[in-house]
């Protein structure tokens, strides 16, 4: 839990938690959302108290841009403190009793799988024109798609694809959020690194240049993501931003968390980068990150609960 590891292993450990929950008092359950193009499973960690009927959902995924590796090492870190220290950690059990959590740590695996040997590549694998390969999973969702912070040459690092939700990666995670839809609290699609905590929208809709788009409930997306990014200043006194990604960090479109706030209906719709300079972090970094996230998190659904 603090090194990186490989899609194997992830998936191979994402059994072992599902394992360890019975035992502990939990019920959990790990199920496919579908393939990678080149077939590698998108699998799915659903963790429980056992009396999830009416619980609300929280779904944090990660990895979606294969070099971000600190990404799926801090979720790892997260969903092992929230199983194995269940029944130790006051603040664990707390979360397990109030949400259902949907945890996807591999969102992009061919291109995790591909960094092994590349380890700046971004995007999928998936084989275009021009002996290029790869479409940009964060421009690729069908929601305002192609529009904005987006490329058509399938050479860029920021390439959207041929459609609106024309991979399998996005397909899958398009169709589990729909599914989970109205059931889900807050969603966090995690990257790095940056140190901010942002939320929709990514556009400017129509108007280039610095006029970003506000929702009409920014003021209540910002009030949670002001309270989580200062639980997580807290921790090691690190300043983060938070805000609009489009006012935040630059303009995209096609991005996860706009489609969850867009078209799956979910309200508090979350894309944080995680610490750091570089993708590529010492492993010293994993457990400073964790500390972090989990910080943010709890007090993310704190802030939830007070808003609403
Ligand atoms: O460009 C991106 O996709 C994200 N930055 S990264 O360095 N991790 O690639 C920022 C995305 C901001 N837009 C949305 N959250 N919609
Ligand atoms: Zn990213």
């Amino acid at each position: 839990y603090d090194d990186f590891n490989t899609y194997e292993e992830i998936m191979m450990e994402l059994e072992a938690l599902r394992d360890d929950c019975q035992p502990a008092g939990l019920d959990c359950e790990v199920y496919s959302i579908g393939k990678s193009y080149e077939g590698r499973d998108l699998k799915m960690l659903k963790i429980s108290n056992g009396d999830s009927k009416n619980r609300k959902a929280v779904w944090i995924d990660s990895t979606i841009h294969a070099r971000e590796w600190l990404t799926p090492a801090t979720l790892m870190k997260l969903i092992n403190q929230l199983i194995r220290a269940y029944n130790t950690d006051s603040d664990a059990q707390d979360l397990v009793n109030s949400y259902v959590f949907y945890m996807l740590p591999v969102v992009n695996p061919d291109g995790y799988v591909y960094t092994r040997t590349n380890r700046y590549w971004r995007k999928n694998r998936r084989p275009q024109n021009f002996g290029c390969a790869g479409v940009d999973l964060n421009r690729n969702f069908d929601f305002r798609w192609g529009t904005e912070g987006v490329s058509s040459n399938p050479c860029s690092d920021i390439f959207c694809g041929t459609e609106g939700g024309s991979e399998p990666e996005t397909q899958a995670v398009q169709n589990e959020l729909q599914r989970l839809g109205g059931g889900i609290v807050a969603m966090v699609t995690m990257h790095s690194y940056g140190n901010m905590w942002m939320f929709p929208w990514g556009t400017t809709v129509g108007h280039r240049g610095r006029n970003c788009d506000r929702a009409s409930d920014h003021e209540d997306m910002k009030f949670v993501a002001d309270r989580t990014a200062d639980a997580i200043q807290q921790t090691y006194g690190t300043r983060w931003k938070r805000g609009n990604s489009c006012e935040v960090i630059y303009e995209t479109s096609g991005g996860t968390d706009d489609y969850a706030k867009g078209v799956a209906g979910v309200k508090y719709s979350f894309c944080p980068e995680l610490r750091g300079r570089n993708f590529v972090v010492n492993k010293s970094e994993i457990n400073k990150s964790f500390n972090e996230f989990y910080n943010g998190i709890k007090a993310m659904l704190v802030a939830i609960e007070l808003r609403e």
